[in-house]
């Protein structure tokens, strides 16, 4: 395949950091605290921030869900703000700062395809969906390959939940998920040496996980788009690029897919993507993570923090490559 310009988060992480956002550290914390205040005070109707999901959105009346109280951080809530404003969606743009360009997306309406090694398959509209789903929030740690991480409400569904909706066969191992596909909005895919539509895929015992969590709301709210709306995967013990945004298709089958970083590079990033901090990416250390909006730097945990949910499921891979 030809590769014309290497994705950003495939250097160094020090070179991949959006300067233009990171060098105005100052001004990002007197805007902040300004926020806060304001939020203080003011009741929460009408307009929300630019950078928020739109309150007209259909789902909005569904969220804030309960909190799963099962889940506790070791680190604050990073603010919404960051969350929301520096991200990895490269169908808009190979740097940090899409958020503005990501709402080009049109999340209504939204079909699901269910397909492959299942019951039935079949097509099921966003709302249908979500309204099927138990919603619940849970505070998660988020851990991306490039060495910077967040903590961030999410609100979704146990993707256990899916399963038993989908009902997969037997012989079925894998569900693969697929994000929508679609030059006009998201000008990233038009550049032809991707291998779009990004895919991933996880084994159908760590959907299973009690971890896994399909996504579909961040602070309270509906998922912004550029976090991934209208759902998107979240597994906190991976690295942040096994978590698909926009998912249009759960395909269930009995073979191994190579996902769209694989089919890149397969040597930095590979299926599992287990978070440890013993294993380097063959470019930089991953021993330590950056917090984003606070300024430190901290050990980054085997399995992100995970190990008692999740280390089980690899209890039979000793010597396999499970953490790149
Ligand atoms: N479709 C799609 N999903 C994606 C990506 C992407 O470029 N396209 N980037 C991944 C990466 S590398 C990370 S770290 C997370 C970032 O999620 P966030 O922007 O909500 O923090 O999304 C993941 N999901
Ligand atoms: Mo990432």
């Amino acid at each position: 395949m030809l590769i014309r310009s290497k994705p950003n988060w495939v250097l160094p992480e020090s070179a991949a950091t959006d300067e233009t956002y990171f060098l105005n550290r100052r001004e990002l914390c007197k805007s902040i605290a300004a926020g806060s205040i304001l939020a203080a005070v003011t009741p929460i109707v009408g307009a929300s921030p630019a950078f928020a999901a739109k309150s007209d959105d259909p789902s909005a009346g569904l969220y804030p869900a309960n909190r799963n109280d099962a889940y506790t951080l070791d680190r604050d809530i990073t603010p919404e703000k960051i969350t929301t404003t520096y991200n990895n969606f490269y169908e808009f743009g190979s740097h940090k700062n899409i958020w503005r360009a990501a709402q080009k997306l049109n999340t209504r309406p939204w079909e699901v395809t269910i397909d492959g090694m299942v019951e039935k398959e079949q097509k099921v509209d966003i709302d249908t969906l979500l309204k099927a789903m138990p919603l619940e929030e849970r505070l998660y740690r988020h851990r991306c390959v490039e060495a910077w991480a967040i903590a961030v409400p999410w609100t979704g569904f146990p993707m256990k939940a899916l399963i038993d909706f989908a009902k997969p066969s037997g012989g079925a191992k894998y569900v693969v998920m697929e994000t929508f596909h679609d030059k006009k909005t998201a000008p990233g895919q038009r550049q032809f040496w991707y291998p779009w539509p990004y895919l991933e895929a996880i084994t159908i015992e760590e959907a299973a996980n009690e971890l896994s969590m399909i996504g579909t709301g961040a602070y309270g709210k509906p998922m912004p788009k550029q976090n991934g709306a209208p759902l998107r995967l979240v597994v906190p013990w991976k690295y942040g690029f096994k978590q698909i945004k926009s998912v249009v298709r759960f395909h269930f089958t009995a073979n191994r897919p190579k996902s769209f970083w694989e089919q890149i590079q397969p040597r930095e990033y590979g299926f599992w993507a287990n978070v440890n901090p013993e294993v380097d990416h063959p470019r930089w250390s991953q021993a330590t993570e950056r917090l984003l909006g606070t300024g430190k730097r901290v050990p980054t945990l085997l399995y992100n923090g995970y190990a008692e949910q999740v280390a089980g499921l690899y209890a039979n891979m000793k010597g396999q490559r499970i953490f790149y």
